[in-house]
């Protein structure tokens, strides 16, 4: 089995727990995209939900597979998010942002009563922090804020390296809601929520991607099968 079987395996699991009449956050990145893909499956055989997504990419897929679609301003208040993430500690804390949708994805989350982590088992780790922290930065003052954020890594034992995110004609990746993504190696992150407090007082930031406290279940699927974490 390859990666992306297991990512659909873990995307097929989550289905499980999603039930009729449901106001879903549908995450962004390939695991989501599966779970997203394997619900217009549902949709079609007459299972009735609503989705709201996480990105403009998330709201394209989702209106290909025939996903009804609503907005927050519509339906503030969700059942259950299901979404990716690029690492997940023991406790569920996780690092998202890879996929550079982690203002929405957190903004979604945070409008759900529930959230669950969908991933391939690799995402697992024991320390969050071997994936540099993707942080959303407004574009104004740009380099003060990737500054400021450096010094911090450095402070509290990272490399302090933080690079801006570019596409691939190298000009800066910008996000659904008009900002850039910096990447920050803060090292083995002992204590995440130290992190976020610290960049939360970053005037340029304007979310990061440490999640804590959002995640109640994750089902990861790897060569020995699915499991779930909660
Ligand atoms: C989103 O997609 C992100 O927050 C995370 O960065 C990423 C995971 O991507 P994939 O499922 O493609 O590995 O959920």
């Amino acid at each position: 089995m390859t990666t992306e079987d297991f990512k659909r395996a873990a995307a097929e699991a989550a289905l499980a727990y999603v039930e009729p009449g449901m106001k879903l956050g549908l995450g962004t990145g390939t695991t989501a995209a599966h779970f997203v893909e394997l619900l217009g499956e549902k949709v079609a055989d007459g299972f009735d939900i609503v989705g709201v997504p996480t990105s403009e990419a998330t709201r394209e897929l989702a209106e290909r597979h025939g996903v009804p679609l609503t907005t927050l301003k519509d339906t503030p208040e969700l059942d259950l998010t299901v979404d990716g993430a690029d690492e997940i500690d023991p406790q569920l804390r996780l690092i998202k942002g890879g996929g550079a949708a982690l203002l929405r994805e957190k903004i979604v989350a945070f409008a759900s009563k529930r959230m669950i982590v969908i991933a391939d088992a690799t995402k697992r780790v024991e320390h969050l922090g071997a994936f540099p922290l993707p942080i959303e930065v407004v574009p104004f003052g740009k380099e003060s804020t990737r500054r400021a954020i450096a010094k911090l890594a450095k402070e509290l034992g990272g490399s302090g390296e933080v690079d801006i995110r570019r596409a691939e004609d190298e000009c800066p990746v910008v996000t659904d809601s008009g900002h850039i993504i910096v990447d920050a190696h803060f090292g083995r992150i002992d204590d995440p929520q130290k992190v976020a407090d610290a960049l939360n007082r970053i005037p340029g930031v304007v979310e990061h991607g440490l999640f804590i406290g959002f995640a109640e279940r994750a089902i990861l699927a790897g060569p020995d099968g699915v499991f779930e974490l909660e």
